[in-house]
């Protein structure tokens, strides 16, 4: 079989990618075993590679171009013969699985989205990195990508909330995948990680980049068990976490 290539927004520290999804995308990758590279593009050129102009988009080896994470992670469950499942077979399971993996993908995701482009301080430390030596882009990246992805987070609603409630949402969230974890290893207390698992694991690893969302971090730190959680969803898919977690 050919190979597949992830185009994803690049990572940093140890980070795969600084986009959740990418991140997710990434790690489904490796645990399937399926013989892939990773291409980083940037938002300059990212309609280049993704007809919607969003990341993570996947050329299968056919050429077609799969976009979103979560038909990205059908496709891949598609193929025959994947060194590890991504999901269990068990129907109820299966399902409970999924809504994780929309529990990340469409809340959580949005809270980590304010915390970092919403709260100017916090998206000065993101500019300045994204940036790179240029003060003229620093300034840039700070003031199109609040605009644009706070844009984003308002339509989503979770952008018009005051960041106190944003991240009492977020403390709220946590709690319930903890509460997911019950005795663990994996959410739903499953012995093997599924696409739920993979989600959480890439959006929670962002939390602690360059301490970028100090408040969402702190409430992170209270839980133990979820930094343990995304260690192991890492080490599952054997690929090495970044030092914070
Ligand atoms: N729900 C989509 C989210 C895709 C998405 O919005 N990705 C962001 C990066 S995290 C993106 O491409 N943004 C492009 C932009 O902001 O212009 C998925 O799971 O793939």
């Amino acid at each position: 079989m050919g190979e597949w290539t992830l185009y994803q927004y690049p990572g940093d520290q140890g980070l795969p990618s600084l986009s959740p999804p990418c991140a997710k995308v990434y790690l489904a990758l490796r645990l399937s075993g399926l013989r892939h590279r990773v291409q980083d593009i940037g938002a300059e050129n990212v309609k280049r590679y993704s007809p919607t102009g969003r990341v993570p988009a996947l050329r299968l080896p056919s050429g077609k171009i799969v976009v979103d994470s979560i038909r990205i992670l059908d496709t891949l469950e598609a193929v025959e013969g994947l060194a590890q499942p991504l999901s269990p077979r068990e129907p109820a399971a299966r399902a409970a699985d999924r809504l994780w993996e929309h529990f990340a993908n469409d809340t959580l995701y949005w809270c980590a989205v304010v915390g970092r482009w919403m709260v100017p301080a916090n998206c000065r430390r993101v500019a300045c990195f994204m940036g790179g030596q240029s003060w003229l882009r620093q300034r840039l990246v700070e003031v199109i990508g609040s605009r644009a992805v706070g844009g984003r987070a308002k339509g989503q609603g979770t952008g018009l909330k005051e960041y106190d409630e944003v991240v009492a949402d977020w403390e709220r969230h946590l709690r319930v995948v903890v509460d997911g974890l019950g005795a663990g290893p994996y959410l739903g207390g499953r012995e093997q990680p599924g696409r739920g698992d993979l989600a959480m694991a890439g959006l929670l690893a962002q939390v602690g980049w360059r301490d970028s969302t100090p408040r969402l971090q702190a409430a992170l730190a209270e839980h133990p068990a979820l930094r343990a959680h995304t260690r192991r969803v890492f080490e599952a898919c054997e690929a090495p976490a970044p030092d914070w977690v």
